[in-house]
């Protein structure tokens, strides 16, 4: 009998002392993986991992069987949390690298390859207190640069040729106005932010991919974000500012950080005009936190399953059809760990059903909607 385990996957859930049958759905896995489905097309498949802080429910890398179905199934992983300014940077003095390095470590371990998020998340509600709060001085702009400049050549630094994919930045675009957020770091540096993290990042890893990183969506009423997000982009451009591909966050799914807009509201064709406005800046398109929200489908598992499996199947079918489409990470890959279940609850309190594998390590049909996703793909 075939468990769809190799040795190594046998011991790392052994290890941690786990009764096999504490993960029976990855016991019966068998076939390629997503990530062997995916690079038969020369795309990568992973997904983000969480350390064990913040949040409640982000310890997955602590969990043998989540290792397992990790090592299983993918080709690249990414921190959750780990590399936040919030995480990683407690004080100004402070660079607290241990969680960030330990997944870096299981990745160089298994062959995997590393995606960072983010070098500056430019939300102040994101910022530890000491930057929303910093002094910066009698030449704010030029220390406000300093302090931007240290931390990604720092951060950078201390993991390249191990990180070769980084969302310089991740969301600085208000999805209310389409303009710069204001923070203490752009309230003097203005939209030069953008130019000098970039810049910044080239300097320190001159090969590593350069990725601006928003969760401007597919679904209705992100219209004011998609366009905000592509003037940033064409501006860069312009300019002439080091950027190889825009992270397409891909949170789909109801209720998601606006007003909930249902499962039927999706817009193929004005989607497609901007994912044709930033490839035709000749940027590459990645997938970077890909789930899908069942907040407001109806309880039954069954039905629930395949609305969530359908609605993505025609997400991921739609962003294949362009050859930019390289990686696709998902943000968790088993629903007990998703950060879907802390936010937005549902009205029957029920636990959500946002990732490939349910709370017991099994694969659902989103899992077969992603594996068929990659098999109808065209080679890239
Ligand atoms: O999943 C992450 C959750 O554990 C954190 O509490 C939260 C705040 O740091 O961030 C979540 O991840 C976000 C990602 O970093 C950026 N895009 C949106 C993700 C979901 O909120």
């Amino acid at each position: 009998m075939t468990t769809g385990l190799n040795r190594r996957q046998a011991l790392a859930l052994t290890a941690g002392g786990l009764a096999v049958c504490a993960a029976p759905g990855l016991l019966a896995q068998e076939g390629p993986s997503l990530h062997e489905l995916a690079r038969t097309k020369g795309m990568r498949f992973g997904t983000a991992v969480g350390m064990g802080r913040p949040g409640t429910l982000t310890g997955a890398f602590s969990d043998p069987a989540y290792r397992a179905i990790v090592q299983r199934e993918c080709g690249i992983l990414v921190h959750e949390n780990a590399l936040k300014w919030y995480v990683l940077r407690p004080d100004e003095e402070t660079y607290f690298f241990t969680p960030a390095d330990t997944l870096v470590d299981f990745a160089t371990e298994n062959g995997l390859a590393v995606r960072g998020h983010t070098l500056l998340w430019n939300r102040e509600e994101f910022s530890p207190a000491w930057v929303n709060n910093y002094d910066f001085g009698s030449r704010p702009a030029s220390e406000a640069e300093r302090l931007v400049r240290e931390h990604i050549a720092t951060v950078v630094a201390h993991y390249r040729g191990r990180i070769t994919s980084w969302d310089v930045i991740n969301e600085t675009i208000d999805p209310r106005t389409g303009r710069l957020r204001e923070t203490s770091l752009t309230r003097h540096l203005g939209e030069n932010i953008v130019d000098i993290a970039f810049d910044a990042t080239r300097e320190a890893d001159p090969g590593g991919e350069l990725v601006y990183n928003d969760y401007m969506s597919w679904e209705a009423g992100h219209e004011m974000h998609q366009e905000g997000v592509l003037r940033l982009l064409e501006g860069m451009r312009e300019r002439g500012v080091p950027i190889d591909a825009l992270g397409v966050q891909s949170h789909i799914g109801s209720g998601n950080f606006d007003e909930s807009t249902g499962f039927d509201t999706a817009r193929d064709e004005h989607w497609r005009g901007f994912l044709d406005g930033v490839t035709g800046l000749d940027l590459d398109l990645l997938i970077t936190e890909f789930d899908v929200h069942d907040k407001n489908l109806p309880y039954d598992i069954e039905s629930r399953d395949t609305a969530v499996a359908d609605l993505a199947r025609r997400y991921l079918d739609l962003m294949f059809s362009y050859p930019q489409t390289k990686d696709v990470l998902c943000w968790g890959l088993c629903d007990r760990y998703s950060w879907l279940q802390n936010l937005w609850p549902r009205s029957d309190g029920e636990a959500k059903r946002p990732t490939p594998f349910d709370a017991d390590y099994r694969p659902k049909p989103l899992y077969d909607a992603i594996a068929a996703a990659f098999q109808a793909a065209a080679p890239r």
